[in-house]
């Protein structure tokens, strides 16, 4: 049995297996670019975000109905269950769908049955982080958050996401603090490939209370003591790291360094379907390059529920 853990940081967009984009793109009579399974699966091989970026924006392009959305969910939540997740908070890009004529109100519904389901089916309770993607304008995702506003009930909390470098978060402080009037948490990618200032912004100006990826802190000794002193947690993505060439192979990723360092790091998957696994093969395989100890994988799935946004008296259940 594998040990209970929350996942924080999980594109659904991203758990688009192959096979479920075959399937979708005929029911929905969408040509792809590729011959088979085999052949898209073969595609997989990144050089750095933007090269895996362009092949997840082309792929989306069979998602058009709530079906599909409800489809999509179900098969991670069914995957995610398998590796012992108990908790997710999903996130989803509803500009790359909007921008294709998909309404927001298709993207939510749909994910939302599948979401509302989960408990009774899957035994893992969930929330929706709503992205913004960072290399559109600060207008279109002013204009997002307006539109998700008859889905606030659903939705916990905003994120950022998307090509980081030239697109630092303080382009987008004044939609996090819109979002912050209508009552949303907040997170942001940064540090993936963007300095540690991109950090820095993201605690100072759009007041994240998580930091997704976060690896490039390292380089700054100021950021770590903050993040480790505040209690900052770090929403890190091993397989992700090495598939897009942040970090060389598993065996060099500087997650247990990030331990040593008293860093509130947890493990999860990014866009499992492309970087060659879920959650607890992200945890089990990164284990053991690295020689965790139990201790420390212990302190990876607790650190998992602290982060979280559930509610104090559903989370002290797991701590
Ligand atoms: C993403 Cl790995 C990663 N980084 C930034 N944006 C993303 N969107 C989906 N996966
Ligand atoms: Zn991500």
């Amino acid at each position: 049995m594998s040990i209970p853990k929350a996942e924080l940081h999980l594109h659904i967009e991203g758990t688009l297996e192959p096979e479920l984009a075959f399937r979708l793109a005929e029911r929905n009579g969408v040509a792809l670019p590729f011959g088979s399974v085999d052949e898209l699966r073969a595609a997989y091989r990144f050089d750095d975000l933007q090269s895996f970026l362009d092949l997840y924006y082309r792929l989306m392009d069979v998602l058009r109905t709530e079906q599909d959305f409800t489809d999509l969910a179900e098969e991670y939540l069914t995957r995610a269950a398998a590796q012992g997740v108990r908790h997710a908070e999903i996130f989803f890009d509803p500009q790359a769908h909007t921008a294709r004529g998909v309404p927001i109100e298709t993207v939510i519904n749909g994910l939302g049955a599948a979401l509302d389901r989960s408990e009774a089916a899957h035994g893992i309770s969930t929330g929706l982080i709503l992205c913004f993607l960072r290399d559109l304008s600060a207008g279109s995702a002013l204009d997002t958050l307006e539109s998700a506003k008859p889905y606030l009930d659903r939705i916990t909390a905003v994120g950022l996401d998307s090509a980081e470098v030239g697109n630092p978060p303080s382009k987008f402080t004044a939609v996090y603090e819109r979002a912050r009037e209508l009552g949303l948490r907040a997170v942001a990618h940064a540090g993936e490939e963007g300095p540690a200032s991109y950090v820095w912004e993201a605690l100072d100006l759009l007041k994240v209370e998580r930091i997704d990826h976060g690896l490039r802190c390292l380089e700054d000794e100021e950021l770590v003591a903050r993040l480790v002193r505040e209690r900052i947690p770090l929403t890190v993505c091993p397989f992700s790291n090495v598939r897009l060439r942040c970090v060389d192979t598993l065996a060099d990723h500087p997650l247990r360094r990030m331990l040593d360092a008293g860093l509130v790091a947890t493990v999860n998957s990014d866009d499992p379907a492309y970087f060659g696994g879920y959650v607890g093969q992200n945890l089990t395989e990164t284990a053991a390059a690295l020689g965790l100890t139990a201790q420390q994988q212990y302190t990876l799935a607790r650190n998992s529920f602290e982060a979280s946004f559930l509610d104090r008296q559903t989370r002290d259940r797991y701590l």
